[in-house]
């Protein structure tokens, strides 16, 4: 079977999330992981033959075409499985999990753009955009603290993976940041999804 290259890198949420389907659809043998280093401020133009927006995840297929981003992958991944599935085939069901797939990725694009406007130096800082970046997480968590039953109803797929590597994220970066304290329900969700095999397979290492 042909093999696929996927640019990766440890710490990155979007690459997690990928893994996470790797795993969770027993594809581990047809993917080799390729560590990509990627900087927005310091762009890796070896990946731009195959990625234009410089980004990981970007997986190379064995016809040398490349897919992006981690939506058209893990959905890729998905139609090469035989059995399991992580996409609720049709109806309320498939669009509740791309939704809160859009929710975790969406989370993991505003505590990126956080972490880069907090490692400017203090002068440099927009308060506004601080701001505005802690009220679009707490907002998410909030809504996150509120849906779990609906969460932990619903058949294990990509919106669940989507959430848990967001939550994941924010153990990496954003250490500081007391999120557990007022939503017991999610932490107690993050925790069960921390404890699946593939999450477990996918850890990020401790923040460097
Ligand atoms: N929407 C993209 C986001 C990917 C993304 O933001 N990747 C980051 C690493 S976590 C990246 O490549 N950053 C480098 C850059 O933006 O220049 C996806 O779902 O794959």
């Amino acid at each position: 079977m042909t093999e696929l290259v996927l640019h990766w890198s440890p710490l990155s949420p979007f690459v997690r999330k990928v893994m996470c389907c790797v795993h969770e659809l027993g594809l581990e043998s047809r993917v080799r992981c390729m560590r990509t280093k990627v900087a927005s401020q310091v762009p890796n133009l070896e990946l731009t033959a195959d990625n234009p927006l410089i980004r990981i995840p970007t997986l190379v297929l064995g016809s040398g075409q490349a897919l992006f981003d981690s939506v058209v992958i893990c959905e890729y991944l998905n139609s090469l499985s035989a059995g399991a599935s992580l996409y609720p085939g049709q109806g309320d069901e498939r669009w509740q999990a791309l939704r809160w797939q859009a929710l975790g990725d969406g989370l993991c694009d505003t505590l990126i753009a956080w972490r880069h406007e907090r490692d400017r130096s203090p002068d440099q800082q927009i308060p506004a955009l601080l701001q505005g970046a802690r009220l679009k997480v707490d907002s998410t968590l909030d809504r996150l603290e509120v849906e779990v039953a609906e969460l932990e109803a619903a058949t294990f797929g990509i919106g669940h993976i989507a959430i848990g590597c967001a939550l994941g994220y924010l153990g990496v970066r954003f250490n500081d940041l007391d999120w557990r304290g007022q939503r017991p329900m999610l932490t107690h969700w993050q925790s069960e999804f921390e404890a699946r095999s593939s999450s477990q397979l996918t850890k990020p290492p401790s923040q460097v």
